[in-house]
C-alpha cells in the first residue's frame, strides 16, 4: 500500500504516528515499506494466501473469537468452513507458508479481539495462487467477527485505477452491466429492454471470454481482429514471447486505441490518437463508490478523440441498430451516456440513478447507491447485516472455487441465503509451478512507487524516471550468497518461457524467492536487453476471476562470466525481441500490400459443427442399436426390469436421433463417420451377438451391463452439451429446442440406469451367493 495505495497509505501513516494507533498486521513475501510499519508482519511464499487465512480463522475459532450470534444471524456456511479451517493449525500453517507459529497467533490475537476490522487487499492476492479463495477467506474474516458495515470496520477489496471500478460496474470485466445474473432471464430481459433488443442477442447462453482465453482463439485462427485500448499487453500480459507471437501474427488485424505510442501501438495494423484524462469530461468511480465528474481542462492535440468519440463513431458506421431500426448508440456526449447509464443502473446495487453532472460539480464526489431513497448517496453498505444474495437480486449464483465452475439456480435454492453473507470455504491447493533444482526460486512481481504500471506516463516524466531509471531482481542475502552475486551485479534470471538481464538487489525479502517490477517494457530501452518481467511469468489463471496469476511461477538466477560484467563494454546475453517482432510486423505489411484485398487462408478453412453433428447423430445410433442388441439379448436373461427397461431405452435413443437428424441435413453433413468413438466404445464394451451371448456368463451380470452402457450414453450427453451451445451463438431457435430436447431424453436414459443400479445394488452385491 505505501507504494501503490498512497493516498490511502498517508492516513494510515496519520493515524499510525497519532493517538490512540490502531495496530498494524501486514501479509507480504516482502519487507515492504508498508511491512516495515506493521506490528506483525506475515512473510509467507508466494501462493499460499489461503493457507495461511485458513490458519487465522483456525484460530478464530479455535480462541472463541468468533462473534457466534451476528454469524447464526447474517451468514451461512459457518460448518461447512469450520470443517476445513479446523486443520490448518499453526504447525500446518507454518510448514506451508513458512509463517512461524507465534506470528501466527499473534496476527490472529489482534484480529480477533479489535473492536474495528478493516481489511483489505490487492494484487498479492488477486494475482497470486487460488486468487477467488484467497479472497473469500478474506471477507470471511471480517464475517466471522461481524465486523462489517459497521463504523470503523469493512473489507476493501481494492482496485486500482478508479476506471477499474467502472468497468465492475459496467461490465467490461466478462460480466453483464450493473451487477446482473447473467443466469437470471429477468436481468437479461431488463437489459435487452433498455437497450430495445431481441433477448435472444444478448449472448447470456454462455460464459464470458477473457482475455487469456481469446488469446487462444487467436493462436488458433478463430479469432481474427483485436481491438486494444487503454491498455499494453506487450508489457503487461504473462508470457510475453508467446503475446508477442499471437499479436505480431499476419493473420491477425490489430487496432490499439492509446494516447501514446506504445509497446503494442508499435506492431498494431491501425493505431487510434485517443484523447487523456484532462483532454476530455466524464466520470470516475472509487473502491469506495465515490463517483467523481472529471472534467475536460484543454483540448486533445491533433487527431485525437477521446474513447467515447471513437467508440460512437464506430459503432454508427457499422451501423449497429435496435430491433426498431433505430441507431443502438444514439448518444453524442458523455452526459448522454451517463444518463443512460443512470437507466441501466437504476435499482441494482450500483444505483446511480440520483446523480446528475451537475450534483457532481463543486463538491467531492458522491457515493452509490445515490436514488431516491439516498439523494446524496450512502456512506456505508450493509448496516444492517443484509447483503446482496437474494436468489431474485444477486450477482452470480457463485463458482465451484477450485474448478471455476458456476453454479446453477438449484445449487444456489440449496444454500438459499436470501440477504444472508456466504462463507466459501477452500482448501489450500499448491500452485502448478514450484521451486525445484532447476529453477529454486518463487517468481513475485509487482510495483514501485515511482512508476506506473507499463510506464508510459511515468517513463516520461525526466524526475520519476530518473529516479527509478531500470528494474532490478530483488533476492534474499542468503540467496545472493548461495548464487554468488553481490549488490548491484548484472545477473540473468530465466525460467521455463524466457530470461531477462538486470541488476541484483539485495535484502528485504524472504529466502526462496525473487521480485521483479513489472513496469519496464522496450518503448524507450536503448541497451538491447530483454528486462520485461513477464518475460519469465506463467500464463496461467485462476479458474474463477480468470485473473493471470502474475505472483507465481519459478526462476533461477544465473551469474554471468566476469570479464563481460567487468570491461565495462556492453555484452548483451539476454537479448530484447520486441525489435524481432517490430520488423517482422513491418515486413509481414510490405507483403500484404502485394497481394491486397486477399485474407489468405480463407479456402482452407473449415468449420467443425457439420463433423460434431455427424458424430453426435452416429452416437445416438450407435446407443440405439447397444439397447436393441441388449433387449434381444436380455430376452434371455430372467431379470425382467432389465428387459422392459432396454425396449423402452431403445426407443428414446431413436427419438434422440430423430430430433438431430434434420438438423445434420439443414447444416450439411453428407456422410456418417466411418471411425467413431461411439462406434470404438460400441466394440470394446459391446463385443458380442446373440450367438455367443450364452458362452458368456459374465453378460448375465446386469450391474455390469449397466455400467458399460453408461459410458455411450454419456457420450451422447457430451455431444449434446457442445451443441446446445453451438445452437445457442447460431441463434437458430429450433435446432435449440430439438437439441433441448434431446437432452431431456439423453437425461432419462441415464437417470433409468443409475435408478436400476441403484435398486438392484443392495441385492446383488450384498447378500452372498452360491458359487
Ligand atoms: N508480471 C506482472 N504483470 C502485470 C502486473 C503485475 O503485478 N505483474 N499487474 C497487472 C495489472 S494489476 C494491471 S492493471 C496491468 C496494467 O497493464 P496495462 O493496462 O497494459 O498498463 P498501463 O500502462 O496502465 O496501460 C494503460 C495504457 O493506456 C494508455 N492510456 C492512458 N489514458 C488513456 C485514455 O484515456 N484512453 C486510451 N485509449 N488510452 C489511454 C496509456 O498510454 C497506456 O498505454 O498489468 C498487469 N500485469
Ligand atoms: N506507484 C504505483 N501505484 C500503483 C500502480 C503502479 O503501477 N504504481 N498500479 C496501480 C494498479 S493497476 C494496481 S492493480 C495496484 C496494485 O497494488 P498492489 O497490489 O499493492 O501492488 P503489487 O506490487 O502488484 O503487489 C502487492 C504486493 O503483493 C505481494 N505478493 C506477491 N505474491 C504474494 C502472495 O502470494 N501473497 C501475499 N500475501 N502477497 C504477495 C508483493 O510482494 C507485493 O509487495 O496499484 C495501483 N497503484
Ligand atoms: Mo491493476
Amino acid at each position: 500500500m505505501a507504494s501503490t495505495q498512497t493516498v490511502l497509505w498517508s492516513r494510515i501513516l496519520d493515524r499510525l504516528d497519532g493517538p490512540k494507533p490502531p495496530k498494524l498486521v501486514v501479509v507480504d513475501p516482502r519487507k515492504t515499506q508498508t511491512a516495515k510499519r506493521a506490528d506483525v508482519h506475515l512473510a509467507p511464499k508466494v501462493g499460499t494466501n489461503v493457507a495461511l487465512l485458513n490458519g487465522i480463522q483456525c484460530l478464530l475459532f479455535q480462541n472463541g473469537w468468533v462473534n457466534d450470534e451476528w454469524v447464526s444471524q447474517h451468514t451461512c456456511g459457518v460448518e461447512g468452513l469450520k470443517k476445513v479451517v479446523e486443520k490448518y493449525t499453526p504447525d500446518v500453517v507454518e510448514e506451508i507458508t513458512g509463517v512461524p507459529s507465534k506470528d501466527l497467533e499473534e496476527a490472529a490475537r489482534i484480529i480477533g479481539t479489535s473492536k474495528a476490522l478493516v481489511s483489505t487487499a490487492l494484487q498479492g492476492v488477486y494475482q497470486s495462487n487460488q486468487a477467488t479463495a484467497a479472497a473469500c477467506q478474506i471477507n470471511n474474516i471480517n464475517l466471522l467477527r461481524g465486523l462489517i458495515g459497521k463504523p470503523g470496520s469493512g473489507v476493501f477489496q481494492m482496485n486500482s485505477q478508479p476506471t477499474a471500478q467502472n468497468n465492475r460496474e459496467a461490465g467490461c470485466n466478462c460480466e453483464f452491466p450493473a451487477f446482473r445474473n447473467h443466469k437470471n432471464p429477468v436481468h437479461m430481459q431488463q437489459l435487452a429492454d433498455l437497450w430495445n433488443i431481441e433477448y435472444r442477442n444478448l449472448p447470456h447462453w454462455a460464459e464470458p471470454t477473457p482475455i487469456m482465453t481469446l488469446l487462444d482463439y487467436m493462436e488458433k485462427g478463430s479469432v481474427e481482429m483485436l481491438w486494444v485500448s487503454g491498455t499494453n499487453p506487450l508489457v503487461s500480459l504473462p508470457d510475453l514471447s508467446r503475446i508477442r507471437e499471437i499479436l505480431s501474427s499476419p493473420h491477425l488485424f490489430l487496432v490499439c486505441q492509446d494516447i501514446f505510442l506504445t509497446e503494442t501501438a508499435a506492431i498494431a495494423d491501425v493505431v487510434i490518437p485517443a484523447a487523456q484524462w484532462g483532454e476530455k469530461i466524464g466520470t470516475y468511480t472509487n473502491a469506495d463508490r465515490t463517483v467523481h465528474l472529471s472534467e475536460k481542462a484543454v483540448d486533445p492535440p491533433g487527431q485525437a478523440r477521446s474513447d467515447l468519440e471513437i467508440f460512437l463513431d464506430f459503432g454508427n458506421r457499422m451501423t449497429l441498430k435496435d430491433k426498431d431500426g433505430n441507431g443502438l448508440l444514439p448518444w453524442r456526449t458523455a452526459e448522454e451516456v451517463f444518463e443512460a447509464w443512470k437507466l441501466v443502473s437504476k435499482g441494482r446495487p450500483c444505483d446511480y440513478s440520483g446523480l446528475t453532472y451537475d450534483k457532481l460539480r463543486g463538491g467531492s464526489g458522491i457515493q452509490w447507491p445515490c436514488n431516491e431513497q439516498y439523494p446524496l448517496g450512502k456512506e456505508r453498505l450493509f448496516e444492517d447485516g443484509i447483503f446482496n444474495t437474494d436468489i431474485d437480486y444477486c450477482e452470480s449464483f457463485g463458482h465451484d472455487l477450485e474448478t471455476g465452475v458456476p453454479f446453477a439456480k438449484d445449487q444456489y435454492l440449496e444454500l438459499n441465503p436470501r440477504g444472508r453473507a456466504i462463507l466459501k470455504w477452500s482448501p489450500y491447493v499448491p500452485p502448478i509451478e514450484t521451486p525445484d533444482e532447476k529453477y529454486p526460486l518463487l517468481l513475485n512481481t509487482g510495483r514501485e512507487a515511482l512508476h506506473s504500471d507499463t510506464r508510459e506516463k511515468t517513463g516520461r516524466s525526466k524526475p520519476l524516471q530518473d529516479s527509478c531509471p531500470e528494474p532490478r531482481v530483488q533476492i534474499s542475502e542468503s540467496d545472493a550468497a548461495r548464487f554468488d552475486v553481490k549488490d548491484g551485479e548484472m545477473v540473468l534470471v530465466r525460467s521455463r518461457r524466457g530470461v531477462v538481464e538486470m541488476p541484483v538487489s539485495i535484502g528485504d525479502i524472504m529466502p526462496g524467492q525473487a521480485f521483479i517490477p513489472f513496469h519496464f517494457g522496450y518503448f524507450d530501452s536503448t541497451d538491447g536487453r530483454a528486462r520485461a518481467a513477464n518475460e519469465l511469468t506463467v500464463d496461467q489463471w485462476d479458474p474463477v476471476s480468470k485473473q493471470p496469476t502474475l505472483k507465481g511461477g519459478t526462476v533461477r538466477i544465473e551469474k554471468l562470466p566476469q570479464d563481460a560484467t567487468d570491461t565495462g563494454q556492453v555484452k548483451i546475453h539476454a537479448r530484447e525481441r520486441q525489435s524481432d517482432a517490430m520488423h517482422r510486423v513491418e515486413n509481414s505489411k510490405r507483403e500484404a500490400h502485394s497481394v491486397p484485398n486477399e485474407i489468405k487462408d480463407t479456402h482452407q478453412r473449415t468449420c467443425r459443427l457439420e463433423t460434431w453433428l455427424a458424430f453426435t447423430v452416429q452416437a445416438a445410433t450407435d446407443l440405439f442399436e447397444i439397447c436393441k442388441q441388449e433387449f434381444d439379448c436380455s430376452s434371455l436373461v430372467s431379470d425382467k426390469d432389465i428387459y422392459q427397461g432396454f425396449r423402452v431405452l431403445s426407443h428414446i435413443a431413436m427419438t434422440i436421433h430423430d430430433l438431430i437428424q434434420p438438423f445434420a441435413k439443414k447444416y450439411g453433413v453428407r456422410e456418417m463417420p466411418r471411425e467413431s468413438i461411439s462406434r470404438r466404445l460400441r466394440a470394446t464394451l459391446f463385443p458380442y451377438n446373440l450367438s455367443t451371448y450364452e458362452a458368456m456368463n459374465e453378460r448375465a451380470d446386469v450391474l455390469i451391463v449397466l455400467r458399460r452402457l453408461y459410458v455411450p450414453g454419456c457420450h451422447v450427453e457430451m455431444q449434446l452439451v457442445g451443441l446446445q451451445a453451438a445452437s445457442e451463438a447460431m441463434g437458430d431457435e429450433e435446432f435449440r429446442d430439438a437439441v433441448l430436447e434431446a437432452q431431456k431424453s439423453i437425461r432419462r436414459i441415464l437417470e433409468w440406469m443409475r435408478y436400476v443400479m441403484s435398486i438392484k445394488v443392495p441385492q446383488l452385491l450384498l447378500v452372498p451367493i452360491r458359487d
